[in-house]
């Protein structure tokens, strides 16, 4: 986006110098959506929700999952604060609805 041009008095003879503005917009804080390992979710149901709710092809989905269950914790993705607070709720929520113990979190990066 353009700079706006400041113009500044310069108090004694009356002559004006320009300079450019600084940015104004900061870049929104990030947040890694974090999927959690436990031992009695079905491993079918996880490549689901990473391909419902994350729109991974199957085979990423897999592997996702997979990292999950070897290391305890993966990303799912990274998001701005409220598409990250949305996918921690409907992956919660998708999991409690089938009785399932999967559990979600959001980091801030
Ligand atoms: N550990 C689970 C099993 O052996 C599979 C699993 C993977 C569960 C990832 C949760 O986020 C998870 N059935």
């Amino acid at each position: 986006m353009a700079n706006k041009i400041r113009q500044i008095d310069q108090g004694n003879d009356h002559g004006l110098a320009v300079e450019e503005a600084r940015p104004r917009l900061k870049k929104p804080p990030l947040f890694k959506v974090v999927l959690l390992n436990d031992d009695f979710t079905p491993m079918e149901f996880v490549v689901e929700i990473l391909e419902r709710i994350f729109s991974m092809e199957r085979t990423k989905a897999t592997q996702v999952m997979l990292e999950v269950h070897t290391r305890g914790k993966g990303v799912c993705g990274v998001y701005t604060y409220e598409i990250a607070e949305t996918k921690v709720a409907q992956v919660n929520g998708y999991a409690q609805k089938h009785q399932h113990p999967l559990l979600c979190t959001m980091e801030e990066i």
